[in-house]
């Protein structure tokens, strides 16, 4: 089987896959293309970009240490305040992002939002071409709500919740020193952003494991909060 083959078949069968060590990012990004078209050929549509590994925390965690871009469909995406099952994914961890609103390939507004990340590789392991194969992890994702552009975005605190508790704290100044950089960044890479896209900016944080029947908040200064509920059990 091909890699786009195996990296589908690990999705769709919930089973992680050894690492494929591709040789160049280009044929990974040109493997994540194909990959996540065979969704759309099944029915999906594409509802935006995100972006990886744009904080110190994520590449640390991951020890992959460059920027790198994945593609967001309608099916990852789960209503804010809505529960998520957990049926379907691998080892899935979540994690607090901003997200963006595009429009006229700028930022039209931005919300707090919640990212979960299921790696199709065995033990969340891989090197910087097959995160990018594997559609940089790409799960899920919920979206808070929508606020005008404040004049700081770029210093504000960002906490992950589990269940009322802090799991995870910092700051938007650790995505690039500025989201909004990761937009330009993602802008460039991406090639294109639709109006009305949602464009993750990366998470400001490590992530966590998220378990079955937990509550999860993203809370983000001045923002607000995104929220998720997770049912159902994971692996096989
Ligand atoms: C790669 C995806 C990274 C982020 O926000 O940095 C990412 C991974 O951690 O598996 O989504
Ligand atoms: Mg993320």
């Amino acid at each position: 089987m091909t890699v786009v083959e195996d990296l589908d078949a690990a999705l769709l069968g919930a089973k992680a896959i050894p690492q494929v060590n591709l040789g160049s990012v280009d044929e990974a990004y040109a493997v994540q293309a194909l990959l996540v078209q065979r969704r759309i050929d099944r029915g999906e549509k594409m509802v935006g970009v995100k972006m990886g590994l744009t904080s110190k925390a994520k590449m640390a965690q991951v020890g992959v240490d460059q920027v790198i871009w994945g593609r967001l469909t309608d099916a990852m995406r789960v209503p804010d305040g809505g529960t998520v099952s957990l049926e379907g994914f691998i080892h899935p961890r979540i994690e607090p992002e901003v997200a963006f609103l595009v429009r006229d390939g700028a930022i039209a507004a931005v919300a707090p939002a919640l990212e979960i990340i299921d790696s199709r590789y065995a033990d969340f392991k891989f090197t910087l071409p097959d995160v990018i194969a594997d559609n940089t992890s790409a799960a899920a994702f919920v979206v808070g709500a929508w606020s005008p552009m404040p004049s700081n975005v770029d210093n504000l605190e960002v906490l992950l919740e589990v269940d009322g508790a802090v799991v995870q704290a910092g700051s938007t100044a650790a995505i690039l020193g500025d989201p909004r950089r990761a937009f330009e960044q993602g802008a460039a890479m991406a090639g294109e952003l639709k109006d009305g896209w949602v464009f993750l900016a990366g998470a400001a944080t490590a992530a966590v494991p998220l378990e079955r029947g937990t509550f999860v908040r993203a809370v983000v200064e001045g923002l607000g909060m995104a929220s998720v509920k997770a049912v159902g059990s994971w692996g096989s």
